[in-house]
């Protein structure tokens, strides 16, 4: 397949084509006017006349137009669809390289020593893509939310991407769910996308911004009102007057962060700073392809009337009375205003010093967003201002990057202090090499990325990390404080004057246009035959994969359990990034984090709990490898919203490699679910939550009738108590047939071997 450098105007096109048609059999099949992302949805359905349409009930078969892996994701994503026996992907799929890149010094370096550390991962990647017909990113090319939304993003399209930031593509008014690899193997392989017909959550923007307050400001009030668990299983609609005074990547920045709540993804509407976006990135036939049928690219005129009687939640915010806000630490939901934060601080005897403030990540690290930070280091210079603590600047992309160099923004950074880094994760992703904080030492830091989870940035329990807008970061780091609050504090200059910032003015799009920098785009060869994949039998960072075995047809007896978690258990507890990044292609290595961020309800301790085949204590990756070579099942337990966060699939595979049958929550993250249905684990959820109070380290687990196993109805469980008493309990499931089926067979890439015979 022909993969370019941006979407062929023919496949957008193809899908304006036929989008009247389907809204009309949504409208008459439904009964009623549509919200914008139904339309787009019921665009993409594979058969759009008889797919059921049950909202949080249903199971869809939707056919997106494009696939999008980043490469801590890709190799894992790649090696299942290399076991799938297909000669390329079935849809326009692209590898981005963004993740492995650390941050040390400057981007130069930065870049040269990563692309010689991952070079082995960076060839694989390169060879796989070029032999199945993908599009390669090569690292420096930027991140790879910024770069879909730069090149292949475009109103009332649907993508699925390996990572959960994709819906940031729903600044452009796409669809763009964020899945596990082996979802991506679905599609890849030409199989539909399957995800439950969402719920629909209206957000109304009325108003507009003013003063610092930005679009992230929009998000982390979502965030706030919805917490980090309020958006599983819903589409985030936004509408509304204050929609369109946002630009497109503003929105795209509030769409990036709905991973923060668990949305399947969220979007805006089609509107005049998309136009713009468009325009400016070269895409002017995109642009007028989407106006010809802009009535379709938003919610028809009855929904915006009364959207509650269409959306299952409707929120209303008024942008004009919005402040500026700051989340964290350790949850993107603990929100509090700006000039809030200082007392906070002082309440709960958190440090007032910042010790880092860092601007960028796929959420906010466009033109617009460098552009207000810009401002104000600007502003700063002339008036002798400086940083008062370290501040490091990831720009999004190579055209970003090079745009704001040409304009001389970079330089305004620089000129206060600041340090450019490569165009990448770097820092957001734990790629960050920093040396003047030691383990133990209480500090903190600001960034405008969307995670705060602990040990996320630095690996470091003791950093206590908070997310804002770019600009007040900014502000923050000339004050050093976290009591100043940049709209009433002055701050004394290098002559002893009390300076005052204004409010930084920014650039929607470049005046000039974007300049795209140096080409980083590899397209795949049209004739792939002769391109060698390699993998070394002794390589420590790849690892080919053996299929999982199938179910036995046994319930499941007397399983031990391996781990049980308290409280948060995002995907960073459960498969740590960071320095354990490099060993992404390698199921075994990489599963010597499993857990190890884990709390262990039973103790309290970290990442360590009890092997119960010799009674001692060791680490949750060393008792996997126990069990695993004992042969031995297991189960482990979680708590509320387990699993969220990341779309890794090494969270799931690593306990499957190791055993786990499984894993029984009160609540699961919707990627995550998905990812351990996909590898074969069955997740189950305790129907009355209380249940996971009774559940002791020595007890053993039933899992019963499995062999009867039904869409949706529970499944009888017992608690083993070490005298051999039983306490009964059931654990709902959500699977539908083909879910069901995924289990019996081991895993779904082993139906998808067996329909392709290998
Ligand atoms: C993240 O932000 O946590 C990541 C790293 O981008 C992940 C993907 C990964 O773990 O590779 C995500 O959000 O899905
Ligand atoms: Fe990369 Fe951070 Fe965005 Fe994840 S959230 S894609 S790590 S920049």
């Amino acid at each position: 397949m022909a993969v370019f450098a941006s979407t062929p105007i023919e496949l957008i096109n193809g899908v304006y084509g036929r989008l009247a048609t389907n809204v009309a059999i949504g409208r008459e099949r439904l009964g009623r006017p549509l919200t914008f992302a139904e339309k787009v949805l019921i665009n993409h359905l594979r058969d759009p006349r008889t797919q059921e349409l049950e909202r949080g009930r249903s199971y869809a078969d939707l056919d997106p137009d494009r696939v999008a892996m980043q490469d801590a994701t890709a190799q894992m994503a790649l090696l299942q669809f290399m076991t799938a026996g297909l000669p390329e992907a079935a849809v326009p799929s692209t590898v981005h390289c963004d993740h492995l890149i650390q941050a040390k010094s400057n981007a130069r370096i930065d870049l040269a020593t990563a692309n010689d550390v991952n070079a082995e991962v960076y060839d694989f990647l390169e060879s796989v893509s070029a032999k199945y017909g993908i599009g390669f990113w090569k690292p420096g090319s930027g991140i790879i939310h910024q770069v879909v939304l730069e090149q292949y993003a475009f109103p009332g399209g649907m993508m699925i991407g390996t990572d959960s930031h994709t819906p940031n593509a729903g600044g452009l008014g796409m669809i763009a769910i964020g899945v596990g690899g082996a979802d991506a193997v679905d599609v890849m392989t030409g199989y539909p996308f399957n995800v439950r017909w969402p719920k629909l959550i209206g957000v109304k923007l009325t108003g507009t911004l003013a003063g610092w307050s930005a679009p992230k400001d929009i998000i982390l009030e979502v965030a706030r009102i919805l917490t980090v668990k309020g958006g599983t299983g819903a589409i985030v609609e936004y509408f509304g007057p204050g929609a369109e005074s946002i630009s497109c990547t503003g929105k795209a920045t509030i769409c990036n962060m709905g991973a923060e709540i668990g949305a399947t993804t969220s979007l805006f509407p089609y509107d005049p700073a998309m136009s713009r976006y468009l325009g400016s990135t070269g895409r002017v036939a995109v642009a007028e392809a989407a106006d010809a049928v802009a009535a379709d690219l938003r919610a028809d005129d009855e929904v915006l009337a009364d959207p509650a009687s269409y959306f299952d939640e409707v929120i209303e915010i008024d942008l004009s009375s919005l402040q500026p806000l700051i989340n964290g630490p350790h949850t993107p939901d603990r929100a509090r205003k700006v000039s809030e934060l200082g007392a906070e601080a002082k309440a709960e005897g958190w440090p007032m010093e910042i010790s880092s403030a860092l601007i960028g990540s796929c959420t906010n690290s466009s033109y617009e967003d460098i552009s207000r930070a810009a401002a104000i280091a600007r502003f700063a210079h002339q008036n002798g201002l400086s940083i008062k603590t370290p501040l490091l600047v990831t720009p999004g992309s190579e055209q970003v990057r090079a745009t704001i160099e040409r304009d001389g923004l970079l330089a305004d950074l620089e000129q206060i202090g600041a340090t450019v880094l490569a165009n990448a994760c770097g820092p957001c992703i734990g790629q960050w090499s920093r040396s003047d904080v030691e383990e133990g030492t209480e500090n903190i830091i600001i960034t405008s990325y969307n995670r705060n989870f602990p040990k996320r940035n630095d690996g470091l329990a003791s950093t206590l990390a908070f997310v804002t807008s770019p600009e007040t970061v900014v502000a923050m780091a000339l004050a050093g404080r976290v009591d100043f609050d940049p709209i009433t504090d002055s701050l004394t200059n290098a002559s002893g004057e009390q300076v005052t910032i204004p409010v930084p003015v920014g650039v929607e799009l470049p005046p000039k246009g974007f300049t795209a920098g140096e080409n980083t785009f590899i397209a795949p060869p049209a004739d792939s035959s002769r391109v060698v994949i390699k993998v070394s039998p002794s390589s420590d960072r790849l690892q080919l994969l053996e299929p999982f075995d199938a179910w036995d047809g046994n319930d499941f007896l007397n399983l031990p359990i391996l781990m049980k978690a308290k409280g948060k258990c995002t995907t960073d507890h459960i498969s740590a990034a960071g320095p354990w990044l490099k060993y992404r292609g390698h199921l075994e290595n990489i599963s010597g984090n499993m857990f190890i961020g884990a709390v262990n309800a039973f103790t309290d301790e970290v990442g360590q709990g009890k092997d119960q085949l010799d009674g001692t204590t060791k680490s949750f990756p060393d008792i996997g490898k126990s069990y695993h070579a004992a042969g031995q099942g297991w189960i482990a337990i979680g708590d509320e919203n387990y699993g969220e966060g990341s779309s890794r699939e090494h969270a799931a595979m690593e306990p499957r490699f190791r055993g786990a049958k499984v894993v029984l929550t009160r609540s699961f993250a919707r990627i995550h679910e998905t990812n351990l249905k996909k590898q074969g684990v069955l997740p189950l959820v305790f129907a009355d939550p209380k249940v996971y109070d009774l559940i002791e380290q020595d007890d053993r687990i039933n899992v019963l009738g499995l062999a009867d196993l039904t869409p949706d109805v529970p499944v009888k469980c017992q608690i083993v108590k070490p005298d051999g008493t039983t306490i009964d309990f059931e654990g709902i499931q959500t699977m539908n047939d083909e879910q069901i089926g995924w289990f019996k067979a081991g895993g779904a890439l082993n139906i998808i071997r067996q329909r392709q015979g290998v």
